[in-house]
């Protein structure tokens, strides 16, 4: 094994290994693989560490100190080796992000005990809503095969503080649990455990059943619970660190409780009883929703709000930011500011389902810090989700915790575009540290994978910056939701038919003559307002105050309905969908103006994608307004870039995917940007 050892003074060499400086050649080809790492392969040590010989409270088990010694020489210090290996990895960042101030201690301590990575990977290989090729678990193999890949994904997660891995989906395949499976995950956490990274699984509520012939998987039967309680045993025998269980239960066809008749509180207890005794949580799902109510944003709180203080004090409620399912902008989801006792988490989607797949480059870290930074307001000013999720409102900071759904797939570049390794990074950085600006994430990011030189870092980080309301301004301006075509949720169907109503795009925009957007209101709509606390609930049930962008979650307007601006609302749409058009343009003119600093290889990826995603931004613009055209009979301004297509051939247009590709650049529409 190859070891870097690390002395901080060296790092500006390190970085020069892996980046380049201005007045240098162009770089050479790079797959991306060594991520933000420089060396991927290589484990970094530390020369000047000191484990404490007696604990020191304010670090914690993970936390360091990196101090000077009276030889002038900084040492990093921790209670644990955990906390020596991030504090390395800190200074090694630091080294290689410009010239880091020594001479002040530095302390730093993650925020979230557990900062989680979701894989919705399947036994098969495939991944739910993956688009970087197939899985990285290549269970056939194991345990006997062990690729580099594994080690090197435990590296990566290491160097931004990422304490957790959930392996399998939440649409979870019963085989996970069986002896067979548990063999192949035991070498998984073998590789992982030195970088303080701790295996979970997904369950299947339906196991006992499935594996067992039991009658029924009823969270109250007797044998249920042994069956459980032996299963946990079994586990821990095997892998004795084993973190515990993320759950969906009773949520688009998973088996759950409420299939036997009992509650969500019920079956979570039921499996926390079990892990209790070996330190292991539950992470159980919020995300639940019916077919026949008539506002899927409001359910999560329906659900849960009643069953507040019934949960076991290892489960925590994980919640997505938004009530509905990571849109590109959703207010965030009310629940987090409903539980008074109960743990709550979040839960952050960092493959691009809704975003435009591995296609388009959209830094998200603006996204989550937008729900994180949102106040609830649940005990007055200050009770935002970010302080909710520590447990800084109701005292109970033990099972702080955070999670995300990963964009990582066997792809050789790991995330299936080069720019979306940032959001990979910038999930872990904010895990560890939830006040970091967004600004400075992408900084760091940007000087470790690429260059320091500032005449790349600056318009590049810049465009990052912008490119998630980019993505809003052409995917769904002023809170238009689920406009997505379905089931792969790659471009425009506003028209689109499904099984469901709730999976059908209507379901939220509620186009008609008399205008568009879904009414949310406590006088004529679903009332799903009053789910906020006040002044949150006037503020977003009141026209004139809501915010424009996201009116249309909350109301139902005219097309001439006269936004702040003067334009009615059909124009401010359509001049909209048009600055998302033309700043998606933009990205490729700065790409372009940065080729220099940039190897061939991954330039040329990039560039290709940046076409597709400003090609893409003219289809949604197409497809929603000339559908919507059809109610409002009403003009696209001519200042706006003129339609490609008609509305019946964007309707015909179908890609013919699965639900788990990535569709191919050359299979989808065709469009010029001129
Ligand atoms: C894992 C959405 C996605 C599903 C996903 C589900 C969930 O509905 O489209 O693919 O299933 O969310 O988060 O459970």
């Amino acid at each position: 094994m190859r070891i870097v050892k690390y002395v901080f003074g060296l790092s500006v060499a390190l970085m020069a290994m892996s980046t380049q400086s201005c007045t240098q050649a162009r770089p050479e080809n790079n797959n991306g693989h060594n991520l933000w790492l420089g060396d991927i392969t290589a484990p970094v040590i530390a020369t000047d560490t000191e484990l404490l010989s007696e604990y020191d409270k304010e670090l914690g088990d993970e936390g360091f100190r990196i101090k000077r010694n009276d030889k002038g020489v900084a040492v990093i210090y921790a209670n644990t080796k955990a906390g020596i290996m991030y504090g390395t990895y800190h200074l090694k960042r630091l080294g290689e992000c410009g010239k880091p101030n020594l001479d002040k201690e530095i302390v730093e301590v993650p925020a979230f005990k557990y900062r989680i990575l979701n894989h919705w990977d399947n036994p098969n290989l495939t991944v739910e809503r993956g688009y970087a090729g197939k899985s990285l678990w290549k269970w056939e193999e194991l345990p006997g095969k062990i690729r580099p890949e594994y080690e090197e994904y435990a590296r990566a997660n290491a160097s931004i503080g990422i304490n957790g891995t959930v392996l399998n989906n939440v649409n979870a395949d019963p085989c996970m649990l069986t002896r067979e499976y548990l063999e192949k995950v035991k070498v998984l956490a073998d590789i992982f455990r030195p970088y303080n990274l701790k295996v979970y699984l997904s369950l299947n509520f339906a196991a006992p059943k499935h594996l067992a012939n039991l009658k029924t998987s009823d969270p109250l039967d007797k044998d249920v619970i042994k069956w459980w309680n032996d299963k946990v045993a079994e586990i821990y025998s095997i892998i004795p660190d084993f973190g515990g269980f993320l759950v969906k239960a009773n949520s688009e066809g998973q088996s759950g409780p409420q299939d036997y008749g009992r509650t969500h509180a019920d079956g979570a207890n039921m499996i926390a009883d079990a892990v209790k005794p070996y330190g292991g949580i539950v992470m159980w799902r919020a995300f639940v929703y019916a077919a026949e109510s008539p506002d899927r944003a409001k359910q999560a709180v329906e659900e849960f709000k009643p069953l507040d203080g019934q949960f076991r004090d290892n489960v925590i409620i994980q919640i997505k930011n938004g009530p509905v399912d990571f849109q590109p902008r959703e207010p965030f989801s009310p629940l987090f500011g409903q539980l008074e006792n109960t743990n709550i988490m979040a839960e952050m989607q960092i493959t691009q389902e809704y975003l435009g797949h591995s296609n388009h480059m959209v830094y998200l870290h603006p996204m989550w810090k937008e729900c994180l930074d949102s106040d609830t307001y649940q005990k007055g000013e200050g009770s935002t989700v970010a302080a909710e999720t520590l447990g800084k409102v109701h005292g109970n900071t033990a099972t702080s915790a955070i999670a995300g759904v990963t964009n990582i797939g066997d792809d050789i570049n790991w995330c299936g575009h080069q720019l979306a390794q940032a959001n990979w990074y910038a999930f872990g950085r904010m895990a560890w540290n939830p006040d970091l600006s967004s600004e400075q994430i992408i900084d760091e990011w940007l000087k470790q994978t690429f260059t320091t030189n500032k005449k790349f870092v600056e318009p590049v980080a810049k465009m990052m910056l912008a490119s998630r309301e980019a993505c809003v301004k052409y995917e769904m301006p002023m809170g238009l939701h689920h406009t997505f075509k379905g089931p792969d949720h790659y471009g425009p169907g506003p028209w689109d038919r499904s099984s469901r109503p709730d999976w059908e795009p209507a379901y939220y925009h509620k186009a008609a003559a008399d205008g568009v957007g879904f009414d949310r209101t406590s006088k004529t709509g679903t009332d799903a307002v009053s789910q906020y606390h006040e002044p949150l609930k006037s503020l977003y049930d009141n026209v004139e105050t809501c915010p424009e962008n996201l009116i249309l979650w909350f109301h139902h307007l005219p097309w001439d309905y006269k936004m702040k601006d003067g334009h009615t609302l059909w124009d401010e749409l359509c001049y909209t969908y048009e600055e998302g058009i033309k700043e998606a343009r933009g990205f490729i003119k700065t790409w372009e103006s940065v080729e220099r600093f940039v190897d061939q290889e991954r330039y040329d990826q990039v560039h290709a994608k940046l076409i597709r995603q400003a090609k893409d931004a003219i289809w949604w613009r197409d497809a929603t307004m000339l559908y919507f055209q059809q109610y409002s009979k009403m003009e696209i301004p001519s200042d706006c870039t003129p339609p490609q297509h008609t509305l019946d051939e964007l309707r015909r247009f179908r890609l013919g995917i699965s639900n788990y590709e990535n569709p191919a650049i050359d299979r989808l529409p065709e469009y010029t940007l001129d």
